[in-house]
């Protein structure tokens, strides 16, 4: 077959859903239009902006670094080392070896060093490590976008994270989570401008994507990772869309255009009720306290 954009070459890679094929240079060429488009689509960042991208080692965060990086873009990129023995420490030298391929600035912080090394918390907390983990991470990207003044946070999430989420969301009916789900959350309440610029593309593409490119990226699956919903939700998305090719993109755009702006106005209220965290200044959650900071308080309890 031969790619439908050059008409040249040999097609390596066919998307059923955009009843295209491309030969690797076409699909890079492609890959990199999809990401511009989301950027420009939601005003994400421009050139001048100092963006920051949070990275885990894996095929999507990696991918993400380099196209930004070779589209132009001023990135410094973020590792939270969770302080998983036999795992994390992997997943850096991988980003490590990237950071210094592609010579951008990297920032590291380290949960042992913070006191809240995953494994630590998960012992005090009872909730999924996922969850916990998810909020401690948010937590600290935003604490670094902000002391470092960054003007926007950026993530690897891809269609296929932003379809699962929503799959939940909408069948939980997590109304505070659905206001909150969008490709670009501005900057507000104490949190740092976030955007995620690979909306677009499916987690296959990104594979693809990282293939072509040879990014030597961390394939080890996280050992906490086990019982993770999110897992189950998209694996029943793809059976969709195998029956149905465009069905992910379709119900979450579909959302953003129809649903989301009719949640604003309680995303509003919510707003004007808003509290600070007493010690840390970040959106507080219970007591006082933001969610970090309570498990600081729950596990400082337990010594
Ligand atoms: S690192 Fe953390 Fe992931 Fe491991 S505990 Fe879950 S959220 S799976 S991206
Ligand atoms: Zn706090």
């Amino acid at each position: 077959m031969k790619c439908t954009r050059c008409r040249k070459n040999q097609a390596e890679i066919e998307l059923i859903r955009h009843n295209a094929a491309f030969c690797r240079d076409c699909f890079v060429d492609f890959f990199h239009l999809q990401v511009q488009k989301a950027i420009k689509q939601w005003k994400m960042f421009s050139k001048d902006d100092n963006i920051l991208i949070a990275v885990s080692g894996g095929k999507d965060s990696l991918s993400l670094w380099n196209v930004l990086v070779e589209l132009g873009y001023n990135v410094s990129a973020l590792f939270i080392d969770l302080g998983i023995d036999g795992f994390s420490e992997k997943a850096f030298a991988k980003v490590e070896a990237f950071s210094n391929k592609i010579g951008s600035k990297l920032i590291v912080v380290d949960l042992k060093k913070e006191g809240i090394p995953i494994p630590k918390v998960i012992k005090s907390v009872r909730r999924h490590p996922c969850s916990v983990c998810g909020q401690i991470k948010r937590y600290y990207f935003n604490m670094v976008a902000i002391k470092n003044d960054f003007d926007v946070l950026v993530t690897g999430h891809n269609l296929d994270d932003e379809a699962s989420r929503l799959f939940a969301n909408v069948l939980h009916w997590k109304s505070e989570y659905l206001q909150d789900q969008a490709p670009l959350l501005p900057s507000e309440n104490g949190l740092k401008k976030k955007a995620k610029p690979f909306f677009r593309v499916t987690e296959q593409e990104i594979a693809a994507y990282a293939f072509f490119k040879d990014i030597d990226y961390f394939v080890n699956e996280c050992p906490l990772s086990k019982g993770a919903i999110f897992s189950f939700y998209k694996k029943e998305l793809n059976r969709l869309e195998c029956e149905s090719h465009g069905i992910k993109i379709e119900f979450y755009q579909g959302f953003l255009k129809e649903i989301r702006p009719l949640l604003q106005n309680a995303k509003k209220d919510r707003n004007d009720k808003i509290t600070f965290c007493e010690r840390c200044g970040y959106p507080a959650t219970k007591n006082g306290l933001c969610s970090v900071c309570n498990i600081k308080e729950k596990i400082n309890l337990k010594k």
